[in-house]
């Protein structure tokens, strides 16, 4: 993307969250933690808050994301730098140009006491990758199916008087319901098996630590959630997934009694794959290639989250998030994130 339109994209939405008016007249002063759009962190924040004794949540996401042109560390290369020609060959045969990564996400949330609230969430997957080769013939290889799920618990830490600061610990658990033996059914390609980044789970069962801040005041809230995704295993085709951390902050406002916007950043790192499967062939494809996984990444977000005071969608959520990526430094040879939307439905009862 053209640096002055980035440049926008990341002036404009501040200056609409330092200036806008705040619409205010409302005499129902309720607790800003528990209810209001600003009550619930940005959409693509998991596991941000908590609930009351017995109360249910069911939430509904989807990440529609797209990866285009190719990285080196931190700068953008050619397919043609990766595959080389006939005369000149270059490190690998294959060469992704595109990916399309779509994920459905379906979570329950229950609290059995004001200290503890569970989470339980599927997630369903649909992966599309177009390729180019060495002799500049074009190729797709997709993969769809159920992905990976987590269980855990919100643990309450602290929780000031007024509810205006609240700390609690994610601790949860990811299992491998995603297959990581997905092989690519085009006629053409039949049986072609596919590589780390196109299955739909990570195989093993991961830790799910966290810990997540929340503050209220006025009509702001903020908050920051530092977690990590930790594989405990090498899994049955002989890898382990690398670890990833990622440190998220983010700032919203109310705008109405209804609406709140907000602006997120967040800082992710994750490691190179361990062991490798030995039916790949890491010179056929860079995604074939355990070298060329993981990295660190900088993006900003910026979200609207909705709340239906009343009528026939009362206590209904809907959030919206759009996603631009700042820096990428990959290791060895990958993808270039592009921007991406998170949507998402929440209700509580
Ligand atoms: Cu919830």
């Amino acid at each position: 993307m053209p640096a002055q339109t980035k440049a926008l994209q990341i002036a404009l939405p501040l200056l609409a969250l330092m200036a806008a008016p705040l619409a205010s007249g409302s005499a129902a002063h309720h607790h800003a933690a528990s209810v209001g759009p600003a009550s619930h962190a940005p959409i693509g924040v998991m596991g941000d808050h908590r609930h009351k004794a017995g109360e249910w949540m069911l939430s509904y996401r989807v990440m529609d994301m797209r990866m285009e042109g190719l990285m080196q560390g931190s700068s953008q290369v050619s397919a043609g730098d990766v595959t080389g020609t006939m005369m000149m060959p270059g490190n690998y045969m294959v060469a992704p140009t595109r990916m399309d990564m779509e994920m459905q996400m379906l979570g329950a949330m229950y609290a059995p006491s004001d200290d503890l609230t569970l989470m339980l969430m599927t997630s369903y997957k649909r992966n599309e990758m177009d390729h180019v080769t060495r002799m500049g013939m074009r190729f797709t290889t997709r993969s769809e199916g159920l992905g990976d799920t987590k269980v855990g618990g919100l643990i309450r830490l602290f929780e000031a008087d007024d509810h205006s600061h609240t700390l609690h610990l994610n601790a949860g658990l990811s299992l491998p319901t995603g297959s990581i033996d997905e092989k690519d059914d085009t006629p053409s390609m039949a049986d072609a098996k596919l590589p780390y980044g196109m299955q739909l789970g990570s195989g093993s069962l991961d830790l799910l630590p966290g810990i997540t801040w929340q503050a209220y005041q006025g009509a702001y809230n903020w908050g920051a959630q530092l977690s990590a995704v930790l594989p405990m295993e090498r899994n049955d085709n002989d890898y382990r997934l690398g670890n990833s951390a990622a440190l998220t902050v983010w700032l919203a406002r109310k705008a109405t009694d209804f609406l709140s916007y907000s602006l997120r950043l967040t800082g992710e790192s994750q490691g190179k794959i361990d062991g490798e499967r030995d039916d790949l062939n890491p010179m056929m494809v860079t995604t074939a290639d355990t070298d060329n996984y993981g990295g660190d990444r900088l993006s900003l977000s910026y979200g609207l989250n909705a709340y239906i005071p009343d009528g026939a969608l009362r206590g209904h959520r809907f959030a919206l998030e759009y996603t631009l990526p700042l820096h990428q430094d990959l290791n060895g040879v990958q993808l270039e994130r592009e921007p991406y939307f998170t949507a998402g439905w929440q209700l509580a009862f």
